[in-house]
């Protein structure tokens, strides 16, 4: 059985490190250096060449080290393949965290409180309460539900919207195109945790900011994207910054990553971002992850969390 790393972007040297020291008797190859192509059973995928992938007659499983599979689905004409995703515990944690913390920078008006001490000024204006910002979140899978229902534990007046309908006991969820006028006329902070799909390309643009309500406590609508870049029109984001139609964006994903220099949402003042954080993978963990499916397939066991290749997610 042999395993190849293929990378675009990421160092696989901490990877085949981690990989070999949860299983020191598997053989490891990356990426272009893998010898013999039909001895490839497993391929570790962060956007890897398509045409590589095709290049392997025996491979039997594609594992995305990632939660998101765009970076591999993009490149279309896969093999005909299982592909699994990473659900991790750790990973959504920690995008929870991030959820968390960037909402109560804006309830908490951290910013402003921020620009208070540096000029050395001693002020404050009406807090609000958690009770009254209502966050919207849309996607109501494994990183959604999870960032809901904390932010919800932290007295947040939270709904969420999905493609279909779900129980997430207390917390309103919207679902479908229908659905999604409703779901924004009761959002102040919009937070994206969607897939990018062919359906979700663009889907946080000038019409959804529109639609935000502009009746709530905050002095505007504020989105937090922690999905991908493509779902969102960053022309219109920074219209609508310009326009008071948004109070503020934070964006851990951009079109283009690394965000290039002479973009103007570094120092554009409505602006928080991260540089694709918001989560990052353990290679620990993911690495257990990933040990555990290949054992359970050689096994004869189902693979855990393959993507719907139709769906896109
Ligand atoms: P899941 O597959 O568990 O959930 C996806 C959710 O999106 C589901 O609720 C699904 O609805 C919903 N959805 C999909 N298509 C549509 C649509 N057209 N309209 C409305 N809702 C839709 O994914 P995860 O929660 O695990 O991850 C979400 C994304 O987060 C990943 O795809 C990845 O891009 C991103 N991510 C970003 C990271 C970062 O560091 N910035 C880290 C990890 C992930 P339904 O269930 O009804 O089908
Ligand atoms: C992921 C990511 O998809 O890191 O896991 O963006």
């Amino acid at each position: 059985m042999a395993v190849c790393f293929m990378m675009t972007g990421w160092d696989p040297g901490p990877w085949t490190e981690r990989v070999l020291s949860a299983r020191a008797d598997l053989d490891l190859r990356v990426w272009p250096d893998i010898g013999d192509p039909a001895e490839i059973d497993y391929v570790l995928a962060w956007k890897p060449d398509p045409a590589a992938l095709r290049s392997l007659p025996n491979l039997k499983v594609i594992f995305s080290l990632g939660a998101g599979v765009d970076h591999i689905l993009e490149g279309g004409d896969l093999p005909d393949v299982p592909l699994v995703r990473i659900v991790d515990p750790d990973l959504t944690s920690r995008m929870s965290e991030y959820i968390v913390m960037h909402t109560l920078v804006i309830q908490r008006r951290f910013r402003f409180y921020d620009g208070l001490q540096r000029q050395k000024v001693w002020s404050h204006g009406d807090d609000v309460a958690a009770s009254a910002v209502r966050v919207g979140i849309m996607g109501t899978g494994v990183l959604g539900t999870d960032a809901a229902t904390k932010l919800a534990m932290m007295g947040f007046d939270v709904a969420a919207w999905g493609r279909t309908q779900k129980d997430l006991g207390t917390i309103p969820v919207f679902a479908g195109a229908d659905q999604l006028s409703d779901f924004l006329g009761r959002t102040d902070i919009l937070v994206c945790l969607l897939p990018l799909t062919p359906d979700t390309r663009g889907i946080l643009n000038m019409d959804i900011f529109r639609g935000l309500s502009r009746d709530g406590v905050l002095e505007g609508p504020h989105i937090i994207n922690a999905g991908r870049g493509g779902l969102q029109v960053e022309a219109d984001i920074l219209a609508a910054l310009d326009d008071g139609t948004l109070a503020g964006a934070t964006l851990d994903v951009f079109q283009t990553e690394p965000l290039p220099h002479d973009s103007p949402f570094w120092s554009h003042e409505k602006v928080t971002l991260t540089p694709h954080n918001a989560a990052m993978s353990d290679p620990v963990a993911l690495t257990a992850y990933i040990v555990r499916q290949i054992e359970r397939f050689e096994s004869g066991l189902a693979l855990e969390n393959v993507v719907d290749r139709t769906r896109g997610y």
